[in-house]
């Protein structure tokens, strides 16, 4: 299975300033927990962030017979991109939309996504942890649909 990770404008700058939102723990930290998460999985992952809406939506398009499911946090695309919510209905694939804080307590503008319905779940305010759970919820329903399916092909024994 391969996940691709995909994170938004300023995710970059994570544990430079607004700690008290955010938390203390910089970029590095965050690729360190994906890439910890996906290798104790047994998973393939891409990781991938970039401040351009268009460079996220390529990126999207991308993972089109490339990966298995997406973990996207579009920063504040999140609250106003169609683009980006259109280019994950395109791809179809399996999408998790991650926050480090939780959006729908704070300032208004920041309680609408554009992105959630085409997502199966979204994890808000659990700090970088989020990715974590995001990845495992992936692996945990990646399991479930093996399980249910195992033995049905004609060519199963
Ligand atoms: O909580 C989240 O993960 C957000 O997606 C983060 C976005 C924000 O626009 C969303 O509403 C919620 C902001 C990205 C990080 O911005 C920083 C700002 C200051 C210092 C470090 C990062």
């Amino acid at each position: 299975m391969k996940i691709l990770v995909i994170n938004g404008p300023n995710i970059n700058m994570l544990g430079i300033r607004e700690p008290e939102i955010y938390g203390s723990e910089n970029y590095a930290a965050l690729e360190a927990l994906i890439r910890e998460t996906c290798a104790a999985e047994g998973v393939t992952v891409e990781i991938f962030q970039s401040n351009h809406e268009g460079a996220i939506v390529d990126a999207i398009q991308g993972a089109y017979g490339n990966a298995d499911a997406i973990v996207i946090n579009p920063a504040a695309y999140t609250h106003t991109s169609i683009a980006i919510l259109d280019a994950l209905k395109a791809v179809g694939l399996p999408a998790v939309e991650v926050h480090i804080s939780d959006p729908m307590r704070r300032e208004a503008f920041r309680h609408v996504s554009y992105v959630a319905s085409a997502c199966v779940k979204t994890i808000a305010g659990q700090g970088i942890d989020g990715y974590r759970q995001a990845i495992l919820y992936i692996v945990n329903e990646q399991k479930k649909c093996e399980k249910s399916t195992r033995g049905t092909r004609a060519t199963d024994f």
